[in-house]
């Protein structure tokens, strides 16, 4: 007698639902966050995003690191690579190194991008490596069950700071500026409409782009990022903001008591591989036979 095998993970609604081709880009994995997740608008604005700009899924990548964010490549039908902790954008250098054709996204949350991944951010932006750095920050570890992490706000109580958090936190925007980012944009999971615009922006950016989204983690922090709190501070770019000048998205950057959502910085100048583009060239220049 055989015994049917049913697939673990697989959600019957979800399934019918992309086969009809209105989701397309879902995996058939159902999302393991905890409901409220701010991450569900994400990967649903990944997929809009995949959607709009008809990427095509044997030329996409995505690639995370470890938390709760980076279960990320399960949920969208794409070529996925789950890495080790902080190790995303190493990854994700080496796979469009290696085939400059293909689309690559690095995912990750605030832990895994700016403590253990910290070093790595500042030589992708630096070599303007042409990949999409989505950076979930719920200001927390949201995987690990709730430790400080280095965008807390001060004040935080967690498990890792029971007499709440006394450090200031990090200011990616303004880190990123600094390490020479050729796009930078910043986005809230409450504002899924926005989210997925800016996520296709970032995608169609040729150079490093990166988009800081703003989520909340609705089981470990109950006072700080919350919907209510985070919706109250957020507020559009102002109107005038130039984005080609540095200095203006350095000035936007710094006032994290009201996060600005839109695009603060862009710049056009060559990649990675049109780096290693004109070094070949060069070389085949210098070693070709002479010709008389
Ligand atoms: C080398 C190593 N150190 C520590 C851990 C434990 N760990 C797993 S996820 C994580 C933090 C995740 O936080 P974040 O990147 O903010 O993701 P979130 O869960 O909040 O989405 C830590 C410390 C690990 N998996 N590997
Ligand atoms: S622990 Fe926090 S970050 Fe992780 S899935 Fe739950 S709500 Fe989201
Ligand atoms: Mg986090």
């Amino acid at each position: 007698m055989s015994i049917p095998i049913k697939p673990v993970f697989v959600d019957e609604k979800l399934r019918e639902v992309q086969e009809s081709g209105r989701l397309a880009y879902r995996s058939h994995a159902l999302p393991t966050w905890c409901p409220g997740c701010g991450y569900f608008a994400i990967v649903e604005g990944l997929t809009h995003a995949c959607n709009a700009m008809n990427l095509p899924r044997d030329q996409t990548a995505v690639v995370s690191g470890i938390g709760c964010s980076s279960r990320f490549p399960f949920f969208v039908d794409l070529y996925g690579f789950h890495t080790l902790h902080g190790r995303a954008l190493p990854v994700a250098t080496g796979i469009k190194t290696a085939n400059d054709r293909l689309t690559v996204i690095a995912v990750g949350g605030d832990g895994d991008g700016f403590a253990i991944g910290g070093g790595h951010i500042a030589h992708a932006a630096k070599r303007n490596v042409d990949i999409t750095y989505l950076l979930f920050d719920n200001g927390i570890y949201g995987l690990t069950k709730g430790q400080t992490s280095p965008t807390s706000a001060v004040g935080l109580r967690t498990s890792t700071s029971p007499f709440d958090n006394p450090e200031r936190p990090l200011n990616p925007l303004l880190m990123l500026l600094s390490y020479g980012v050729s796009w930078l944009g910043q986005a809230y999971a409450g504002r899924p409409d926005h989210l997925r615009g800016m996520i296709a922006d970032a995608i169609a950016h040729r150079g490093f782009s990166y988009l800081h989204i703003l989520s909340p983690c609705v089981t470990f922090d109950k006072t700080s990022r919350t919907y209510v709190n985070l919706g109250l501070q957020v507020r559009e770019i102002p109107e005038g903001h130039d984005p080609t000048d540095l200095m203006a998205a350095m000035r936007l950057a710094q006032d994290t008591d009201q996060p600005a959502l839109g695009l603060f910085y862009h710049q056009k100048r060559p990649t990675l591989g049109d780096t290693f583009d004109e070094i070949a060239a060069r070389a085949r220049a210098k070693t070709a036979p002479a010709t008389d």
